[in-house]
């Protein structure tokens, strides 16, 4: 009974921006672009760049990964000799690394010149080793479906060059947030961070801006994570905010390189998993998880027209923060890659809109 309000007034809301994007929608100057190069979608990294024109299809998938090595409280390295140790202020357990790895399969569809549907079903692996006080060493492993995603991205505006659209994103619960895995105190729930879901439905509103001339590329985006209520266990994740900035340079009409930097905001956990002791490892304490972190990221895309109907993109895009301040200890992130590529089919669904080509 709890549970079911906020997500009525989750609903509620996402209702009411989207007619709001729609009666936008509406009244703007058609989509129509004709810009169709390697850059015409943003570097790979990023979700819901770009829409389509009624009756299109895109099919995706991504490859990503997250490498995180050593701690850091505040902007501060910590060294694992300063943690380890008897609480209180120290910890009997303290992690050392942890691979984050993403298979991300995603389809596009437009119904409308104006708007484009998106749903994202993502593979979650997640892998964290650990020291002890005592000198001993154990890794923990979780995989699952994370949470599953859907939007709707809204045209709002299109001029020459300049193109606006609203993204209003839905999150699912479909991720774990129970997984188990063997620790030296037997099998465990694991900490937050290991787990592949947040357990809430989340809001993911945003908007994004994209600009081009002959020689260059650029765009916007924003993109919050607002989590509603709490999840079967009790607490929610952070909310969230990323606002990422990219240029792209097209090299002929087959390649693209790219240049991105990413602004993230998340906070701290609110409630908690009674199950986690948050005086044995500091990835436990709900009180340890929030942060800030500005990424530069860089990135090649391929264009590769092949047949009549199908239109293949490669593309990858690597990058390293450079800023990063952790409410911690907190393990810091060294570097991340994503792989994608996406086949688009125009027109794959006659008799919507009008086809302008
Ligand atoms: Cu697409």
């Amino acid at each position: 009974m709890t549970s079911i309000r906020p997500i009525r007034v989750a609903w509620l809301a996402c209702a009411r921006t989207f007619c709001f994007a729609l009666a936008f929608a509406a009244a703007a100057p058609s989509a129509a672009s004709g810009f169709d190069r390697a850059d015409s979608h943003a570097p790979i990294g990023v979700m819901g760049d770009h829409t389509h024109d009624a009756g299109d299809v895109m099919l995706s998938y991504r490859y990503s990964r997250m490498h995180m090595d050593g701690n850091r409280s505040r902007t501060t390295d910590e060294s694992r000799n300063d943690l380890l140790g008897p609480p209180p202020g120290r910890f009997p357990v303290v992690p050392t690394e942890m691979d984050m790895q993403m298979h991300m399969f995603g389809a596009m569809f437009a119904p409308h010149d104006r708007i484009t549907l998106m749903g994202m079903l993502p593979l979650v692996n997640l892998r964290m080793k650990h020291v002890t006080a005592m000198g001993g060493r154990f890794d923990t492993e979780s995989q699952h479906v994370g949470d599953i995603e859907t939007s709707a991205l809204v045209d709002v505006f299109h001029s020459g060059a300049h193109h606006v659209h609203l993204n209003a994103g839905l999150s699912f619960p479909t991720g774990d947030i129970r997984h188990r895995d063997n620790t030296p105190l037997g099998r465990q729930r694991l900490p937050y961070p290991m787990q592949t879901g947040s357990g809430t439905w989340d809001l993911m509103p945003g908007a994004t801006y994209l600009g081009h001339s002959d020689a260059l590329s650029w765009g916007l985006q924003a993109i919050g994570t607002i989590r509603t209520g709490r999840n079967s266990l009790g607490y929610r994740l952070g909310n969230r905010i990323e606002g990422t900035g990219w240029l792209a340079l097209p090299l002929g009409d087959v390649v693209s390189l790219s240049t991105r930097a990413k602004w993230s905001s998340w906070g701290n956990i609110v409630g908690r998993d009674d199950a986690l002791n948050a005086n044995l490892v500091p990835t436990a304490d709900p009180n340890r998880r929030g942060g800030h972190r500005l990424d530069l990221l860089a990135g090649v895309n391929l264009y590769v027209p092949i047949g009549p109907l199908g239109k293949h993109r490669f593309a990858i895009e690597v990058g390293s923060p450079v800023y990063q301040w952790l409410d911690g200890p907190q393990l810091e992130t060294d570097w991340q890659v994503t792989v994608g590529w996406q086949l688009a089919f125009r027109g794959l669904v006659p008799g919507l809109g009008d086809r302008r080509e």
